[in-house]
């Protein structure tokens, strides 16, 4: 319940409002001159996406941009992220490749259409979807010599572009999600992993390290160049976006499990948090596990790497218990050798189910997390994705769309982050929702519903029927953001 102690607690310039990403939503996959993305081919692969769907539709708003602003503007957002489809822009991706002018229109016109229904944009340039072209050509970001190039110019395309217009910058969206799951886990694009039973190649003990790698210093040079040729004219800012959980210890009272805990908050957050805002190398319990499969910062790049990002941009859903393990870590493990569990040693529960797997609803651990985060980093913190699904939104029922749960979920979270800030001195600029509309949620395809819009996937235009969250929200921050 929205508690009037925290009224008129969050900065008055704080945006709120909702997240999204390219391939989740735009459909128009080949539309207008749009190249290939991995998850493309992913989803055209049979047997890789749970209900066999392609994103080739999604919720077609790249048609229905307009429309979904108004949509919007009626849910009182001040800020809207959503992510640019590299090969929409650059359909072959790479700094030789010729740039698609239809596309670029697109996030213009989606760009001006905001500005002028008083939303600001919050612009993410990398959330997934590596043009399939430099895949083929030379491995994507397996080979980050050939990759920067390609990436660099396809940042400074946006910015020349947009940046006159576009003030919030976010280069990757989750670095370590994109590794593990592509890379790890070999359940999402591109299909890399030493599971032979799911994937023809890969090898999960090392290539999450050095495409994570990759990541921060293409990122690190992405940002360089902002600074050194945008930012004084254009006048943005330009950050990173992380995810995390929150790590309970499982026995609070064990000292092997809180530094288990705290393994695994630095293998899941510090692995991309500790070089760019604390130390410009990898943590040090990362590189006792892990040794050379753990690549190694030249000079140069830590010095490019470390402060290469204006805010703390962070993803957060859920927490876990953390039970340490007494065996030797496995040569695919990427958690820090620790249990993950749903309840602790008192048989307390993480919290109640939604209907992702993961993803259990516990407001206790955000807290935590942001206090977490800011004594570890101090920098400003941007909240730019947190939402959940629930279980049986199968039809826009009147229950359905009285979305309880979700309420309940973002009661507890938005009450959080407020009293995080009122109690704890914690430093928050910006909350997004995840997300505006039920959508393409990767290999689960369109089974599993974030939205605060219930999406009626059937109907030819992707009809959007409010659900109440959607309003819960706007009276919340209606009370907690401070007036003039
Ligand atoms: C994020 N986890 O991914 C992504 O940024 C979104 O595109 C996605 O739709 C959303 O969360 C919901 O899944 C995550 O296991 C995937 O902790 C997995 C985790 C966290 C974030």
């Amino acid at each position: 319940m929205a508690s009037d102690s925290l009224e008129g607690v969050l900065r008055k310039d704080f945006f709120w409002g909702y997240a999204t990403a390219a391939t989740q939503v735009e459909g128009g996959w080949n539309a207008d001159g749009k190249g290939v993305s991995i998850w493309d081919t992913f989803a055209h692969t049979p047997g890789k996406v749970k209900d066999g769907s392609t994103p080739d539709e999604a919720v077609l708003s790249y048609y229905q941009y307009k429309s979904d602003v108004a949509l919007l503007k009626q849910y009182g957002v001040t800020g809207y992220r959503f992510s640019l489809s590299w090969s929409r822009i650059i359909p072959l991706g790479g700094a030789n490749d010729p740039i698609n002018e239809a596309g670029l229109q697109y996030y213009s016109n989606l760009v001006d259409e905001l500005l002028a229904n008083g939303i600001t944009p919050f612009v993410t340039l990398f959330h997934w979807d590596t043009p399939q072209a430099l895949e083929d050509r030379y491995g994507g970001m397996l080979d980050m010599k050939s990759y920067i190039p390609d990436f660099v110019n396809y940042a400074r395309v946006c910015f020349e572009r947009l940046g006159d217009r576009v003030k919030n910058w976010i280069t990757y969206n989750e670095p370590g999600v994109y590794t593990l799951a592509g890379y790890a886990a070999g359940v999402h694009a591109p299909a890399r992993s030493s599971n032979r039973d799911l994937n023809e190649i890969g090898d999960s003990s090392t290539e999450p390290f050095i495409v994570g790698h990759t990541e921060l210093v293409s990122h690190a040079y992405a940002v360089q160049l902002y600074r050194e040729k945008f930012q004084e004219t254009q006048k943005g800012s330009i950050g990173i976006t992380l995810h995390g959980n929150w790590s309970e210890p499982w026995d609070e009272d064990d000292p092997l499990d809180q530094e288990a805990a705290e393994r695994a908050r630095e293998f899941e957050i510090a692995w991309y948090g500790d070089p760019v805002y604390k130390t410009g190398d990898y943590p040090a319990s990362m590189r006792a596990q892990l040794g050379d499969r753990l690549p190694k910062f030249t000079a140069e790049e830590s010095k490019l790497v470390l402060g290469s990002s204006d805010f703390y941009g962070m993803n957060s859903y859920t927490s876990f218990y953390i039970r340490h393990l007494d065996t030797p870590p496995h040569i695919d493990d990427h958690s820090g050798n620790v249990e993950k569990l749903d309840t602790n040693k008192k048989g307390v529960s993480r919290g109640p189910e939604s209907d992702t797997y993961w993803l259990r609803t516990s407001p206790w651990g955000f807290r935590k997390l942001l206090n977490w985060i800011w004594k570890r980093y101090g920098v400003p913190i941007y909240i730019t994705e947190n939402g959940t699904t629930a279980k049986g939104e199968t039809a826009p029922t009147e229950e359905v769309l009285n979305d309880r749960f979700r309420i309940e979920f973002f009661e507890g979270y938005i009450n959080a982050l407020t009293t995080a800030v009122k109690e704890d001195g914690v430093d928050i600029r910006s909350y997004f929702a995840w997300t505006f509309t039920d959508n393409w949620e990767w290999a689960a395809g369109y089974s599993d519903r974030f939205g605060v819009t219930y999406v009626d996937f059937e109907s030819k235009e992707k009809k959007r029927y409010p659900k109440r969250s959607a309003f819960v929200i706007k009276d919340l921050f209606g009370k907690y953001i401070a007036k003039d």
